[in-house]
């Protein structure tokens, strides 16, 4: 089985870094994709990181993942709550997927409490900043370990 983990970021999220650092912190999108990386060296996993605006292309990735990679982790943003096309292309996926959000979106405002993608999540993991990336690639690792088993 390969160890290519697909990391999916969907709208806005090529702004981090700049303005609501009290929500998002300072962390750029570009250091995130670093710490992914290094996460996943250390956990002997590559990865595919992405990031989009537009809808269709995140369903053509989710497709794409589910064809070459072992695993997805995903940060939806706003089509979280919103895209029904989303859930069906990770509902469709043959691959694991973990869902991450950097802020805790439980303790935000009540129309980001529901989430389409957590149908198809193996697990969510939220509220961390960052470090939510580097949790996802070490509970992902994990679990391609147990299937291999
Ligand atoms: O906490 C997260 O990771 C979110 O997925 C981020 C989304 C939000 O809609 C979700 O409810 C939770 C928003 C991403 C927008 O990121 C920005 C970053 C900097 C400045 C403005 C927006």
């Amino acid at each position: 089985m390969s160890n290519l983990v697909f990391v999916i970021n969907g709208p806005n999220l090529n702004l981090l870094g700049g303005r609501e650092p009290e929500i998002y912190g300072q962390t750029t999108l570009d250091d995130i994709r670093q710490i992914a990386t290094d996460s996943a060296d250390s956990a002997g996993l590559s990865i595919d990181f992405r990031q989009s605006n537009e809808e269709g292309a995140l369903v053509d990735w989710i497709q794409e993942a589910s064809r070459d990679a072992a695993g997805l982790i995903i940060n939806g943003a706003g089509y979280t709550h919103t895209s029904v096309a989303i859930m069906d292309a990770l509902l469709a996926s043959a691959v694991p997927v973990i869902e991450v959000h950097l802020s805790n979106i439980y303790k935000r405002e009540e129309f980001r409490h529901h989430s389409y993608i957590s149908r198809a999540a193996q697990g969510v993991i939220c509220g961390f900043g960052a470090d939510v990336y580097t949790l996802a690639i070490l509970a992902m690792s994990k679990l391609l370990e147990s299937d291999k088993a």
